[in-house]
Formats: structure tokens, C-alpha cells, sequence
């Protein structure tokens, strides 16, 4: 008996409002949406969109196709027209973890930067050994995601373009530079791209 009207008197002692419940958080769509899950832990509000171990020489790389709306949603981590991209050193091996925030199929291939930029239908074989999603020019995924890798062995401008027909030549790839004499591995992220995150 003597409990029961402690926790009455404890209740009446709690202030009013905290127990009103908090209005439910507006939630906004966040960039990646649905993708952002396959993003490392903690890089969702500023993605850097890789994991890297030097000493392992391996890099993973996270592209997500339609991060945003730029570029009608043909983009790859919100840059297009290869206007940023990624730089691996060579040698190293890299690992892609790619998945589509679109309702649009999407796919992601590795070409030669050139290629990329002119070419309508890109085919469906890599340049390097395994550097695709499966059949690139003719099956994109939505929301599934996909995971390959592969080592070049070669260094040069390259890039990961999408291999939809059009896709690429509309913009939708980023640049792949793989260079000798460089010790980390970077995305690089436009200038203009930087303002409009501000
Ligand atoms: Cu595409």
C-alpha cells in the first residue's frame, strides 16, 4: 500500500511537459534516400563515399546512382558530367558497392573517360577484369544493391559510367583517374557541387 501511493506521489511530481510526447520529426528526404544504408556508419550528412586501407592497398568505393536530383537523377553521388570523380592509386584493388536510388534502372561500368563521354551504347564488357554490375547496357537495377571489384593495372583517365544507352553521354559518369605516385585514394567532389551543399 505505502508503494503504491510513493508512485502516485512520484508521478504528480513529474513536470507536465515531459509527458507530452515530442511532435514526430518532419522528415525530410534525405540525399541517397534509400541508399544511404549501404554508405559507411556516420558518413551520411557528409559522405566521402570510400573506405580506404593503404597498407592493404584496397579501397572500397560507395556509388550510389540518383544520390539527388541533379542532372535529372543521372548522377553518381550527386556529380555528373564527370566533374568530379574518383583517384585510386594504382595497384590497389577496389571494391564498389553500388546501388540505385531510383525508380529509373541504373548501372555502373568501367570505360575509358572517353568512351564514356561519346560513346551511346557503351557495351557490356569493362575495361578492367570485373569492373561492372551485371550485363551493364541491358539490365540496370533499382533498388538492389550490387557489389564487384577489380584491380587495374593499368594507369589513366577512366570513368564509372552509367551503361544504360544515352546515360553517359548525358552525363551520368564520374571519373575513375588511376595514377601512379599517389598514396590515398580520393573522391573528388566539384567546386560548384561544394556551394550547393552549403
Ligand atoms: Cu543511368
Amino acid at each position: 500500500m505505502k508503494t503504491s501511493t510513493l508512485s502516485l506521489l512520484t508521478l504528480a511530481l513529474i513536470p507536465l511537459s515531459s509527458a507530452i510526447a515530442e511532435p514526430e520529426a518532419k522528415k525530410e528526404e534525405k540525399p541517397g534516400g534509400r541508399c544511404c544504408t549501404v554508405l559507411p556508419k556516420g558518413e551520411i550528412k557528409n559522405p566521402v563515399f570510400l573506405k580506404q586501407d593503404a597498407a592493404k592497398k584496397e579501397v572500397e568505393v560507395f556509388i550510389i546512382a540518383t544520390f539527388d536530383k541533379s542532372n535529372y537523377g543521372m548522377n553518381f553521388n550527386g556529380v555528373s558530367k564527370s566533374e568530379g570523380g574518383y583517384e585510386i592509386p594504382l595497384g590497389w584493388k577496389v571494391k564498389v558497392t553500388f546501388c540505385n536510388n531510383s525508380d529509373v534502372p541504373h548501372s555502373v561500368m568501367v570505360v575509358e573517360a572517353d568512351v564514356a563521354e561519346r560513346k551511346i551504347n557503351l557495351g557490356d564488357t569493362p575495361y578492367f577484369d570485373g569492373a561492372t554490375t551485371p550485363k551493364p547496357n541491358t539490365l540496370g537495377t533499382t533498388s538492389k544493391i550490387e557489389k564487384f571489384e577489380f584491380t587495374p593495372d593499368e594507369a589513366g583517365d577512366f570513368s564509372f559510367a552509367c551503361g544504360f544507352p544515352t546515360h553517359s553521354a548525358n552525363g551520368h559518369r564520374i571519373f575513375l583517374k588511376i595514377k601512379k605516385d599517389l598514396e590515398k585514394a580520393a573522391f573528388i567532389v566539384p567546386e560548384k557541387k561544394k556551394e550547393d551543399v552549403k
